[in-house]
């Protein structure tokens, strides 16, 4: 077998044939289904009229083929396991052909297969081949009709894109339902599900009057968690009426939840499919978290409907042109919707953990890669969140109206199209008369760009010279890098009256808040008439996906946590305190000396819970230290253990100094008001839950006991799942082997609880946890061919740094044993879950060995071109 081999940007060729109209029919069967598709093709002018037809088509059974009704034999084409070659058609014509697939033994969970009993499909990037012989490819747009035909009994509700047309009975108790779909679509799109599914229905008006028939499809026992998903669904729809101007298209929005998804969400014209993680809520089982998660991606979704759908892309190398815009799109409803600081906050601060080390790593590639063994590995938080970031650059660059009309254009100019990123960067320099071409970098350079910056002020000038250093790192494939046109957002605040002062740049008034732009390697930019000493806030709201590096006393940082106008760089501040104190307590620990709480860190922190200025959702997030994660980011060698005690000892001596402010605050924030996923509610609760998380890191006896208390409240998951964590996390095995063993009785029929369930047990500090997940794996409520299952217990043991990475080697191991299994099962969540073994380089060499080793392990097996793909980057 030779090695997969990579497929190249530069080698993009349009179809020699498109096709006009797909008509398909499916006869439902789980291990037989029969697919008969008509197909009308016609040649594209430029392509020689010797062209042959190449079709993709895999794990496909042929049963016949035919052109304008006469049947092909073997010698008038070629098959072979990747797809179909037919040596000579005419100009136009239609092909007519019949496969047989099945979805019952399809694990992977793309094309066509059976979860929980029901039909569905997933087809985004290249599941389509698995359904039909097809150009699977995004440019290929066509009309869809299709036919769906099951069993009337155990398929009585039977869905596809647009418009049901056509329904009626069978013989053999079958019945059909025929669906069209007008609008123009590549074959990602297509979606088919069937089953014994039932609907909550509602209704939209658009904003030219049309009324839109809203539902979404659940199992019975499911019909009550569907209300936030339908409330956030017709908030998205009125957001995008009233921000983009954007409108839906057909009569009929349909969801339809799922329990076995490798994704989130799929945004299929017409007929979402939704991981039922994504779409389900209830106040007694589901978190704050998972309320506004499900809010993002309902309208993520919706919002593809013409940042993908509408408008798609030429190839697989622009996905981010859908997917950046769009998770830019859904970031900035959220923002309007619930808090916007602690929207930015929470994205940032993932983003710098996740997607950093993402850059950082083996696997690092640019917003628009220029090549790709396996596309499904370029799901990544650098295509979805660097390519937001990239997006919402461009919007600040030009101004929010300039982007508007910018995108007015990209919408009216390439509707019904297949195009590229620089199409739509186009539309944006045409709409604002900016030259964006250095920026373009953006999107082929990988690596995030770090800047060193320094200041000073001239005290006999009145001058502040800020001096800014750009570099971005070798990454592999692209060892040398060039400037970066970054837009820094800033301020000076004056150390005296502790007010932004107002920035002159070269004679020109900016304001108290602008952005300059660094171009250059290295630029200064001299601000006059600075009247006090400052103290510069940078990089506000984070205006670029970049490390900035400045020199900041503890002092200053104290300074700019309490006065500082920006409320991202006011948390910022606080998570630099935190920072430094945690790197002198990392030491610490390595050397084997005392450890000493900064007294700087506890008067921050006091100020902050004495104080009233800011409101609660921020407050939670200022008073809540950087992730174990985060702070071995910022390592040059990962130290898991001294990362784990150096952030339980801050923990710790904050709460023992504050802690009656810490009680205070929960017992301030404590309610008796009905459950609502409200923003106001949420900060409370989210301030309140983090009080008692320090209340419970010193097992205070009255924290001890309020948790016991709030593990059995029945209507608010939140809270339940907070306290058991808390409980389960202590060392109070007495209290949380009763509370767990009764939380998975209680909930055994909910799998999306018992998934909450295991992750709870799996995240824990202590030493037992390898040993829980291998007895959980043999749970009646686990199994290996449900990603979300694999998420909640493998996926979570691997966050677990102070357990994965265990000296013995037995986490990597696990981890290891479990991607080998996933690997002939669902090789796109068997790559994924291999990420943590890629990121070796960052720790002690006995790791790395051990790292390595379960790594040449996986690559000893027969590998999935997904696999295959990321170990041997991590290895290269
Ligand atoms: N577009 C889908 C991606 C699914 C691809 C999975 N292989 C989800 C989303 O971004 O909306
Ligand atoms: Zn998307």
């Amino acid at each position: 077998m030779s090695d997969p081999q990579p497929v190249y940007l530069s080698d993009y060729q349009p179809p020699a044939y498109r096709v006009i109209h797909t008509e398909l029919t499916f006869d439902l069967d789980p291990a037989a289904t029969h697919v008969k598709a008509r197909l009308l093709f016609e040649r594209n002018d430029q392509a020689d009229d010797k062209a042959p037809l190449v079709l993709d088509g895999e794990q496909l059974t042929l049963i016949s083929l035919a052109i304008d009704g006469t049947a092909l034999t073997e010698a008038d084409y070629q098959l072979d396991d990747h797809g179909l070659k037919i040596h000579t058609v005419p100009a136009s014509f239609s092909l007519e052909s019949e496969v047989k697939i099945a979805p019952s033994t399809n694990t992977a969970l793309e094309g066509l297969y059976q979860s929980s009993g029901m039909y569905c499909t997933q087809c985004e990037a290249e599941g389509f081949r698995r359904i039909t012989f097809y150009p699977d490819r995004p440019d290929v747009m066509a009309t869809f009709t299709v036919t769906v035909i099951g069993d009337v009994q155990k398929e009585p509700i039977l869905l596809a894109n647009g418009n049901p047309v056509a329904r009626g009975e069978m013989e053999g108790g079958r019945h059909f339902v025929k669906w069209e779909d007008p609008f123009p679509k590549p074959c990602y799109l297509f979606a088919l599900v069937a089953g014994n599914l039932h609907k909550v229905e509602d209704h939209f008006t658009t904003m030219s009057g049309r009324d839109v028939t809203l539902q979404i499809w659940v199992e019975e026992e499911n019909l009550d968690k569907t209300e936030h998903a339908m409330a956030s669904l017709k908030r998205s729809m009125e957001w995008d009426e009233q921000t983009y101007g954007r409108e839906y298209d057909l009569d009929l929005f349909m969801i339809v939840a799922v329990n076995d998804f490798n994704m989130g969400a799929m945004e299929n014209k017409g007929l979402n499919i939704f991981n039922s993680a994504a779409v389900l809520t209830h106040p007694q089982t589901a978190t704050d978290a998972t309320f506004q998660n499900v809010e993002g991606i309902v309208a993520h979704e919706y919002f593809h409907n013409w940042s993908g759908n509408r408008v798609t892309c030429r190839d697989w190398f622009q996905l981010s042109l859908k997917e950046g815009f769009t998770v830019f799109r859904d970031q900035c409803f959220s923002a309007d919707t619930n808090s916007a600081p602690v929207k930015r906050i929470q994205d940032v601060s993932f983003f710098r953990t996740a997607q950093f080390a993402e850059d950082a790593g083996p696997t690092a590639h640019p917003v628009r890669p220029d090549h790709f063994i396996e596309i499904t590995n370029f799901y990544t938080l650098t295509i979805y969140e660097k390519g937001a970031e990239v997006v919402r650059m461009l919007c600040n660059l030009v101004g929010w109206e300039n982007f508007r009309r910018g995108s007015d254009a990209y919408f009216e100019r390439f509707d019904g199209q297949a195009v590229t990123i620089e199409d739509f960067v186009e539309c944006m320099a045409q709409a604002s008369g900016e030259d964006l071409s250095q920026f373009m970098r953006w999107y082929s350079q990988a690596g995030t760009p770090e800047i060193d910056a320094y200041g000073e002020y001239d005290y006999v000038h009145s001058e502040y010279r800020l001096t800014l250093r750009q570099r971005t790192p070798a990454t592999p494939g692209q060892p040398e890098k060039l400037p970066m046109h970054i837009p820094i957002r800033m301020g000076l605040v004056g150390t005296k009256s502790g007010q932004d002062l107002t920035l002159t740049l070269a004679g020109e008034k900016l304001g108290k808040d602008a952005v300059i732009h660094l171009r250059d390697e290295e630029q200064t930019f001299v601000f006059t008439d600075v009247a006090e000493a400052p103290v510069p806030s940078l990089l506000r709201d984070f205006s670029a996906p970049v490390k900035l590096n400045f020199p900041y006393s503890r002092e200053e940082l104290a300074f700019l946590l309490t006065h500082d106008s920006d409320g991202f760089n006011r948390w910022d501040a606080g998570q630099r305190l935190a920072m430094l104190a945690l790197d002198d307590l990392i030491a610490a620990h390595r050397n084997g000396v005392e450890k000493v709480m900064d007294s700087r860190v506890t008067e921050a922190f006091r100020t902050l819970l004495t104080g009233s200025t800011v409101d609660k959702a921020v407050l939670s997030e200022m008073l809540t230290l950087p992730s174990e994660a985060y702070i071995a980011e910022q390592q040059p060698i990962v130290d898991v253990d001294a990362i784990h005690a150096a952030r339980e000892f801050v923990r710790q001596s904050l709460a023992l100094v504050l802690r009656d402010e810490f009680m205070a605050i929960f017992e301030a924030n404590r309610t008796d008001e009905p459950y609502a996923p409200t923003p106001e509610q949420i900060a409370q609760r989210s301030l309140k839950n983090t009080a008692l998380s320090y209340l419970m890191s010193i097992e205070d006896e009255k924290a001890v006991a309020l948790c016991e208390e709030q593990v059995a409240v029945d209507h608010n998951m939140t809270d339940v799942r907070h306290a058991l964590t808390l409980l389960v996390h202590s060392d109070r095995d007495d209290l949380s082997a009763p509370a767990l063993k009764a939380f998975g009785e209680k909930w055994a029929h909910d799998p999306l609880v018992m998934d909450q369930w295991f992750t709870i047990q799996v995240t824990r500090p202590q030493p037992d946890v390898l040993e829980r997940v291998q007895f959980l794996m043999q749970h009646p409520a686990f199994s290996i061919k449900n990603p979300n299952k694999v998420r909640a217990l493998i996926g979570a043991f691997a966050q677990n740094r102070v357990n994965f990475h265990r000296l013995d080697g037995k986490g990597y191991a696990l981890l290891a044993d479990v991607v080998i299994e996933l690997n002939r099962l669902n090789p796109e969540i068997a790559a994924r879950l291999v990420t943590p073994l890629t990121r070796w380089q960052r720790f002690d060499e006995n790791r790395q060995s051990l790292m390595r080793a379960q790594l040449k392990r996986i690559k000893e097996e027969p590998l999935s071109s997904n696999v295959y793909e990321v170990v041997e980057k991590a290895l290269a």
